[in-house]
C-alpha cells in the first residue's frame, strides 16, 4: 500500500480522500494556490505545497508544478479529485510516465470516454442501449437529414467533444435541422478545437439516473446502484438521490446488470460512473465518467463502502475482496449540495463566513471545509459543502433532512439551503415525481411568483 498520496484538489473532496488516507494509514500532501493557504485542506494534511496563483490555470491545474510537488515530498500516487485534472488523460499519462501512480481509470479509458461518439459506440458493442441517433459523427449533411428523418423530431445535435450539457441544439422540426448542426459544429469548434457532432432522438421528460461502478485490475467488477440526480440546473445538479424513486425492482435489476457487464467487456479499472436517460420504462446510455463523483456519498450510504478508500486499493493492485452478491443495499439516501450562491438569482456569493455550525445526529453527514472565520475566495466553483442524510425509508430521510437543514447555520454570505428548504414544500419532490427539466421549469414559476 502506498505510504503517501498527493491530493490534486481543493474544498470538501480533498478533505474526503485526505479522510480515507488517514483511516487507511496513508500520509498526505496538500496542493494549494496562494489564494487556499487558511483553507481546511490545507491545515488538515501531514504537510503543504503552494503551487502557484490564485487562478486555477496556474495552480490547480498546474501539471509540472504539481508533478514537483510529489517528487519534493516524496508521495507515491496522486488523486486527482474530480474537476481540475481528473478526466484529463494527458495528466494520467504525465504522472504514470513519472513512476507515479494515478488514482484512476487509464488514461486509454479517460480518453476514450471523453471522446462522445466513440465512447457510445464502446459502450453500445459492450451491450449498453444508446439513445437511437447517427451512427457515429455526421460527415454529410444531406445524409445526417435523412438519418435525423428517419429517427423523428425533434432531434438533438450533440459535440463529440461536448458533455456537461455544452455543445447540444435541439432541431424541433425538419426545418431547423441544417441550422441546428450548423450552429452546434461552429460552437464546439470554438469551445473544444473539434466541430465533430453526432445526432440523437430527443428525449422530452426524461430522468437523469446513473449506476456507480468499482473494478479492480484482477476483473472483478460490481456495480453499487444507481443515483438519481434528475434536479439540475443549467446542468450542475442540485440534489441526487439513491436509490431513485423511480426505477421498479426489475429495471434496477437490468440496468446494474447491463451496467457491470459492460463495464467488464472494455476492461475498465477504478472508480467510474455510467449516466443514463430513463423514460417510459427505457433507459440509453448518454455518457460515462471516469472520476469519482461529486455525489458519490448518497451510494456510501446505503452500501457502507468507502469509495476512496477502494479507489485507493484498485490503485494499489488490490482485488476488491468481494463480489456483486456481497453488496447490499441499505435504506433511503439524500444530498444537497450547499452552494455559495444568492438562492434565488445563484450568483455568487464569496466572502467571510462569520458563524457556522454543522447539523449532526444519526443518518447526518456533512462534507465540507467551511469554519468560522474563513473567507471563501471568489476563483474557484461555488461548492462549499454536501449534507448527506440517510433513513430507513424516503419519508423518514425527507424529515431528517428538513431538520439537519434547519440546523445548518452558514452566516455572512448567502447559501442555497433556503433553496433546498423550499423544494422540501413541493409535491413533486415530495412524491419523487420529477424529470430533468422540472427544476428549471419550478424555478422559473417562483420567479415570477
Ligand atoms: C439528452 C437529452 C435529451 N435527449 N440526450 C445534457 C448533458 C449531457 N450529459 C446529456 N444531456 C442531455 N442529453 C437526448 N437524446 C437531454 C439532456 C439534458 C439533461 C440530461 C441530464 C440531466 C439534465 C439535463 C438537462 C438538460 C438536457
Amino acid at each position: 500500500m502506498f505510504e503517501k498520496i498527493l491530493i490534486a484538489n481543493r474544498g470538501e473532496i480533498a478533505l474526503r480522500v485526505h479522510r480515507a488516507c488517514r483511516e487507511m494509514g496513508i500520509k498526505t500532501v496538500a496542493i494549494h494556490s496562494e489564494a487556499d493557504s487558511e483553507a481546511m485542506h490545507v491545515r488538515l494534511a501531514d504537510e503543504s505545497v503552494c503551487v502557484g496563483p490564485a487562478p486555477a490555470s496556474q495552480s490547480y491545474l498546474n501539471i509540472p508544478q504539481i508533478i514537483a510537488a510529489c517528487e519534493i515530498t516524496g508521495a507515491q500516487a496522486v488523486h486527482p479529485g474530480y474537476g481540475f485534472l481528473s478526466e484529463n488523460a494527458r495528466f494520467a499519462e504525465i504522472v504514470e510516465a513519472h513512476g507515479l501512480v494515478f488514482i484512476g481509470p487509464t488514461p486509454d479509458h479517460i480518453r476514450l470516454m471523453g471522446d462522445k461518439i466513440a465512447a457510445k459506440q464502446a459502450v453500445k458493442e459492450a451491450g449498453i442501449p444508446v439513445v437511437p441517433g447517427s451512427e457515429g459523427g455526421i460527415k454529410d449533411i444531406d445524409e445526417a437529414k435523412k438519418v435525423a428523418d428517419e429517427i423523428g423530431y425533434p432531434v438533438l445535435v450533440k459535440a463529440a467533444a461536448g458533455g456537461g450539457g455544452r455543445g447540444m441544439k435541439v432541431a424541433q422540426t425538419a426545418q431547423d435541422f441544417r441550422e441546428a448542426v450548423e450552429t452546434a459544429s461552429r460552437e464546439a469548434e470554438a469551445a473544444f478545437g473539434d466541430g465533430a457532432v453526432y445526432l440523437e432522438k430527443y428525449l422530452g421528460q426524461p430522468r437523469h439516473i446513473e449506476i456507480q461502478i468499482l473494478a479492480d485490475t484482477h476483473g472483478n467488477v460490481v456495480h453499487l446502484g444507481e443515483r438519481d440526480c434528475s434536479l439540475q440546473r443549467r446542468h450542475q445538479k442540485v440534489l441526487e438521490e439513491a436509490p431513485s424513486p423511480a426505477l421498479n425492482a426489475e429495471i434496477r435489476e437490468r440496468i446494474g446488470r447491463v451496467t457491470r457487464d459492460a463495464v467488464a467487456a472494455f476492461g475498465y479499472r477504478g472508480a467510474g460512473t455510467v449516466e443514463y436517460l430513463y423514460e417510459n420504462g427505457e433507459f440509453y446510455f448518454i455518457e460515462m465518467n471516469t472520476r469519482l463523483q461529486v455525489e458519490h456519498p448518497v451510494t456510501e450510504a446505503i452500501t457502507g463502502l468507502d469509495l476512496v478508500r477502494e479507489q485507493i486499493r484498485i490503485a494499489a493492485g488490490e482485488t476488491l475482496g468481494y463480489t456483486q452478491e456481497d453488496i447490499s443495499f441499505n435504506g433511503w439516501a439524500i444530498e444537497c449540495r450547499i452552494n455559495a450562491e444568492d438562492p434565488e438569482t445563484f450568483a455568487p456569493s464569496p466572502g467571510k463566513v462569520t458563524e457556522f455550525h454543522a447539523p449532526g445526529g444519526l443518518g447526518v453527514r456533512l462534507d465540507s471545509g467551511l469554519y468560522a472565520g474563513y473567507a471563501i475566495p471568489p476563483y474557484y466553483d461555488s461548492l462549499i459543502g454536501k449534507l448527506i442524510v440517510h433513513g430507513k425509508t424516503r419519508e423518514e430521510t425527507l424529515l431528517r433532512l428538513k431538520r439537519s437543514l434547519e440546523e445548518m447555520v452558514i452566516g455572512g454570505i448567502k447559501t442555497t439551503k433556503d433553496l433546498h428548504l423550499a423544494l422540501l414544500e413541493e409535491e413533486a419532490f415530495k412524491s419523487g415525481d420529477y424529470h430533468i427539466r422540472w427544476l428549471e421549469i419550478w424555478l422559473a414559476g417562483r420567479a415570477k411568483g
